[in-house]
């Protein structure tokens, strides 16, 4: 078939591997695909991988009419826990439509309405556990952001999708699953590598055995989760929509097995991605005086001078310069740092490329989002890219952190809502000051969050 430029020189056997940073494939991209134009390709054993720079041929990828979802290795691997649950479904696989359907309802307004308290009484548990933590003596603590952000919105998802509490905030270690499912997710990873290698059988088998315990941990979670409320006739949750409503018009149920796979999407899913979404925000607030006065302010003009008031559920959406940070980290740093694409038939990407519906290609977010095509002086932090009028003067297509089409995320309004109430409750309960050393750098994982990043919290008074 056709190549495409690719970085370095391919080698027999195990074609690209060597050039890309295996801890780090996504970010390599940034680097090695810098140079390489809009589209350009690296092969690993013997699987070739398309990826996608240009915001140009990434709107053209997100026309649902010509294009789908794909399911490149790496998420194919993760079938293996997840399934056919939402995320790794198959386009063409019953089940997707069918939890959909009973799910969506599960995600509008009305119901992020039920949300909002328990995000807030969560939001407060944070902050109660930042403020018994020991201080300085003008009262200034230092807090682990992606850390805590990842105890938070796990805390949150499993409260409102499964009325489960995990228990983050009584100590400071993170949650055992969350340490099983970044091992879950890296094996997924390294299997979805190793497919074609020579030996990779063997290889993945290997790596099956190590994640046994991880996987075991996992396994009992799922099963704790459903055998609470097995018994229950509840619909008021994810859980209780999955265990216990039919669909409307086909009376059809999901199945034991993919309430399972639903219940790990949605653990997984549903809370490392808004983490980190909301440590980026911070971080590049923290590092912009500017805008972190400007965030400070309109947070205090809506929720008045007592620093622990928090904003009610119609006052959320109004905090537009708070959301307006919250889009720009995620252009910069797009939590979910890729997707993939697939041809419905046999076509000429760009006029050029041909693609067979068996072939994908894979969108890089964080280059797509910083075409100098599209954004001016791409790399700074501006969140007024994002004001009505800026917005306008753009391309369709050309800002996709949350994907595409049918397939695009469900959980969008519960991350934003999440985020930007969090956001908004701690900024006007706390002043910030960066750590004047830290220099970005990025963890990645299925998902990308802020690495070692501390921020120092100072409480606020009421004015006197
Ligand atoms: Mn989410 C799909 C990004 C928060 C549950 N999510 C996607 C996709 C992107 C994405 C991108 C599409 C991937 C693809 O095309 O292969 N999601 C995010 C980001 C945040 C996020 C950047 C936070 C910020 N996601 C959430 C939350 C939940 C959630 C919160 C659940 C409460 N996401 C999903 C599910 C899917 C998905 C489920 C799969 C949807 C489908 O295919 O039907």
């Amino acid at each position: 078939g056709q190549r495409f430029p690719s970085p370095g020189r391919r080698k027999p056997l195990i074609g690209d591997l060597g050039v890309a940073d295996p801890r780090h494939p996504l970010l390599s991209m940034l680097t090695l695909g810098a140079n390489l134009g809009p589209i350009y390709e690296m092969q690993v054993f013997r699987q070739k991988f398309v990826f996608i720079a240009s915001a140009e041929l990434t709107a053209e990828l997100c026309d649902e009419s010509q294009f789908c979802k794909a399911l490149p290795p790496a998420i194919e691997a993760l079938r293996d826990y997840a399934g056919d649950g939402l995320f790794t479904a198959r386009n063409d696989e019953s089940n997707w439509q069918l939890a959909h359907d009973l799910l969506m309802p599960a995600f509008t307004k009305s119901a992020m309405r039920s949300y909002h308290p328990i995000m807030l009484q969560t939001a407060n548990e944070l902050f109660d556990y930042w403020d018994a933590l020991p201080t300085d003596p003008a009262g200034t603590t230092t807090v682990d952001v992606t850390r805590d952000m990842t105890k938070l919105t796990m805390e949150t998802l499993s409260r409102t999708a499964f009325s489960h509490d995990f228990g983050s905030f009584t100590s400071a270690e993170q949650h055992p699953f969350v340490s099983a499912m970044i091992r879950a997710l890296e094996t997924g990873r390294r299997k979805g590598a190793l497919r074609t290698a020579p030996g990779g059988r063997y290889l993945t088998a290997l790596l099956d055995r190590r994640n046994a315990q991880a996987q075991n941990y996992v396994d009992d979670l799922l099963d704790d989760l459903i055998a609470e409320r097995e018994h229950t006739t509840d619909q008021h949750d994810l859980l209780g929509i999955m265990l216990n409503v039919a669909h409307p018009e086909t009376g059809e149920r999901l199945s034991p097995l993919n309430i399972r796979h639903q219940i790990l999407t949605f653990l997984v899913a549903g809370h490392e991605t808004t983490s980190g979404a909301l440590s980026f925000a911070l971080y590049y607030l923290s590092q912009h005086p500017e805008c972190l006065e400007q965030a400070q302010r309109e947070a205090d003009d809506a929720l008045g001078d007592d620093p622990t008031a928090m904003p009610t559920f119609e006052q959320v959406p109004r905090l537009r310069y708070i959301r307006r940070a919250l889009d720009e980290a995620l252009r910069i740093w797009p939590t979910v740092p890729a997707f993939a694409r697939s041809p419905r038939s046999t076509t000429m990407l760009g006029g050029r490329y041909r693609m067979a519906p068996e072939d994908w290609a894979v969108i890089i977010l964080a280059q797509v989002h910083r075409d100098p095509a599209v954004w001016d002086d791409p790399d700074s932090y501006d969140p007024d890219r994002f004001l009505p009028e800026n917005i306008k003067k753009r391309p369709a297509h050309t800002y996709k952190p949350f994907g595409n089409g049918v397939r695009a995320c469900i959980g969008r309004q519960f991350a934003l809502h999440e985020s930007v109430l969090v956001l908004a409750s701690l900024l006007h309960r706390y002043d910030v000051a960066p750590d004047p050393d830290y220099e970005l750098r990025v963890d990645e994982r299925l998902t990308m969050v802020p690495k070692d990043f501390y921020v120092s919290l100072t409480p606020r008074r009421v004015p006197a």
